[in-house]
């Protein structure tokens, strides 16, 4: 089999104008096929027998699905569709009372990057939160339940991109800004950009106990657009690094507009010495947030110059240094955290921007790390031996490299174009060095066809030896923008919702199970065990509810099989409803009967030998 691999190589003119060029690249089958000796070692690293599990989970981001993908690592086999930011009737996820209302009537969202809570810099493995970069929110998921537990929208922003990452303790999740827009989103003319158009960063706290957000403050940055960034760690604990394009406050045709600069920014923020200035009421509010501009604080912010159009930036584990990756410069630029302070302490300033402070680019740069032909660098992540990964985007491949000296030690292609790769907690202070995922763009025939539009493609690494080695590649649903892996002993699933005699709505036996009419009210109170539902225990027919066409109907359900993926369904035949109860859970469902008639109830999730049977009726009485 011949291979084919597209690389499109982005190339600048001198007239600042940048092509897309297309080559083919062939890879002949003696290079990329391995031998059936080597196939089989490498199967047998990924192979999982019956009744083991994988050492890792593998939290990936869905993209403009808007949901979150669980995958075992090191097999890459599929574990998990966990709905956020998207309706999902596979769950009942925005069916339901609770769910709906936290979707608030979206339909969709952009789900870039995940980061699961930290306490020192490394995973605890409570909760993932994730951006929205569709529609501007932010989401918990609790990592017992694997169910989302809050959103929250937030104002002033343009795509929250930037995010999510969270501070060493999860003290806050931030979220910059993609897109800079007037605040309150309001209307104002693109002549306007440079005075009237806001790059917002959030800055998010979550409550763990009460599971749920509230905005603590927004900071109020110059209209660039904000790609990536990450949390200090140790030493620089205190502080977030952002990449920042359109430097040039292009409104227009951003492909050539905001490439012209030769260099971009990064931007630095004390987010603890603004936490301080927001506690002293030093804030605005403004459209109900506390809005702090860090221009008014001295030591707040600071940029620094790095080579054009930036995209990942990621902090080393260690927290002394923090990489960026230029997108069109085809290198790795490493900072010193300790050199930034030196400079930030001696008040050496090459420049000012928007009253930003600006380092200068010699003073704080360690080195520069140029591959010859590697092309597109995008993401960084980390070993536990010093070394570094990069994803190249153009030439297809990742590149390792020692970050003390910038030597590199290894390059292995990957099919084809990765964005960000994820290796095994390689991105906190104490990777584990193990597994390497590169997250592809393209898949082009890796996999059986199905058309036109192919999946994206994963392509598992071992990068426990000096060299890499490629495993195998696992196709994936768009869009997998970023993932963390994480030990499976820092996850801690519950085995069923417990029994709370206490919890609203709830109905824990058959006996209990009754129905309660208040005006044009029926709150059905029932419970669904194996293998039937209980609406009304009083009736003779228990499993029927009759209301009047026009009521407003409130199924509060309860799985009282305390039984461990025992999973009740709930549909409404013809009323375009369905949701479900896991174990111990209690659920509301809240529609009006709008439409008269005699509807099937049915179980849709398959529970036992007579889950056929698990199903009951709503009649609809009609209105005359
Ligand atoms: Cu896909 Cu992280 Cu949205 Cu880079 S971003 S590739
Ligand atoms: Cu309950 Cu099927």
């Amino acid at each position: 089999m011949k291979r084919k691999g597209i690389i499109s190589a982005v190339s600048g003119l001198a007239a600042g104008v940048l092509v897309a060029a297309v080559f083919f690249a062939d890879f002949n089958k003696e290079e990329k096929a391995s031998s059936a000796a080597d196939n089989k070692s490498k199967a047998e690293k990924v192979y999982v027998p019956y009744g083991e599990y994988d050492d890792y989970y593998m939290l990936a981001s869905g993209g403009h699905s808007g949901q979150l993908f669980v995958y075992g690592v090191p097999s890459m086999r599929k574990i998990r569709t966990v709905p956020v930011f998207t309706p999902d009737p596979a769950t009942g996820y925005g069916y339901d009372e609770n769910t709906k209302k936290m979707l608030g009537g979206y339909t969709w969202g952009d789900f870039h990057h995940p980061a699961v809570s930290e306490t020192k810099g490394d995973y605890d493995g409570e909760f993932l939160f994730a951006n929205d970069v569709g529609n501007n929110r932010v989401a918990a998921v609790d990592l017992s339940t694997f169910h989302t537990a809050d959103i929250m929208s937030l104002p002033n922003m343009g795509g929250p991109h930037a995010g999510v990452f969270v501070t060493e303790n999860t003290e806050y999740i931030a979220l910059p800004t993609r897109f800079a827009r007037p605040l309150g989103g309001k209307y104002a003319e693109l002549d306007k950009y440079k005075e009237e158009y806001k790059g917002v960063v959030s800055m998010a706290k979550f409550d763990r106990d009460k599971k749920k957000f509230n905005l603590a403050y927004q900071i109020m940055l110059p209209p660039w657009s904000y790609d990536l960034s990450d949390a200090g760690k140790k030493m620089s604990g205190d502080w977030i690094v952002m990449t920042t394009y359109n430097t040039e406050f292009a409104t227009t045709n951003l492909e050539i507009n905001a490439s012209q600069n030769d260099r971009d920014y990064i931007v630095l923020i004390n987010w603890k010495k603004l936490e301080g200035e927001v506690a002293k009421g030093n804030y605005k509010e403004i459209e109900g947030v506390k809005m702090v501009d860090p221009r008014d604080y001295k030591g707040a912010i600071y940029a620094i110059p790095v080579s054009k159009s930036p995209h990942g930036v990621d902090v080393t584990p260690d927290g002394k240094r923090f990489i960026a990756a230029g997108k069109l410069a085809p290198l790795m630029t490493v900072f010193s955290f300790e050199k930034a302070f030196e400079a930030i302490e001696k008040e050496d300033y090459s420049d000012e921007k928007f009253g930003i402070p600006v380092l200068p680019y010699k003073k704080v740069m360690e080195r520069e790390v140029d591959p010859p032909g590697a092309l597109g660098p995008l993401h960084t992540q980390f070993d536990d031996k010093g070394n570094a990964y990069n994803t190249m985007f153009i030439s297809s491949e990742v590149v390792k490299w020692k970050v003390d000296t910038g030597e590199v030690i290894d390059r292995k292609p990957s099919y084809f174009s990765p964005g960000h790769s994820s290796a095994a907690e390689g991105d906190t202070v104490d990777p584990d060095g193990k597994w390497l995922v590169a997250l592809n763009k393209i898949a082009k025939d890796n996999f059986l066809s199905v058309g036109p539009s192919h999946p994206e493609s994963m392509d598992l690494f071992d990068i426990s030896g000096e060299e890499m080695e490629h495993i195998m590649a696992a196709p994936v649903d768009p869009e997998p923008h970023y993932a963390q892996i994480v030990h499976k002993d820092k996850i801690k699933p519950k085995k069923l919702y417990e029994k709370d005699e206490k919890r609203k709505n709830a109905v824990w036996s058959k006996e209990d199970a009754h129905i309660e009419r208040k005006g044009n009210e029926v709150h059905v109170y029932g419970v669904a065990l194996r293998s039937k539902f209980v609406f009304d225990a009083k009736s003779d027919r228990p499993d029927a509810v009759t209301v009047n066409q026009g009521d407003r109907v409130f199924f509060h359900m309860t799985n009282i099989d305390l039984d461990q993926d025992i999973t009740h369904g709930f549909g409404i035949n013809d009323y375009n409803l369905n949701f479900e109860v896991q174990p111990g859970q209690t659920n509301t469902l809240e529609f009006v009967a709008d439409q008269a008639g005699t509807f099937p109830i049915y179980c849709t999730n398959f529970c036992s030998a007579l889950h056929q049977e698990m199903s009951g009726y709503l009649l609809v009485k009609p209105k005359e």
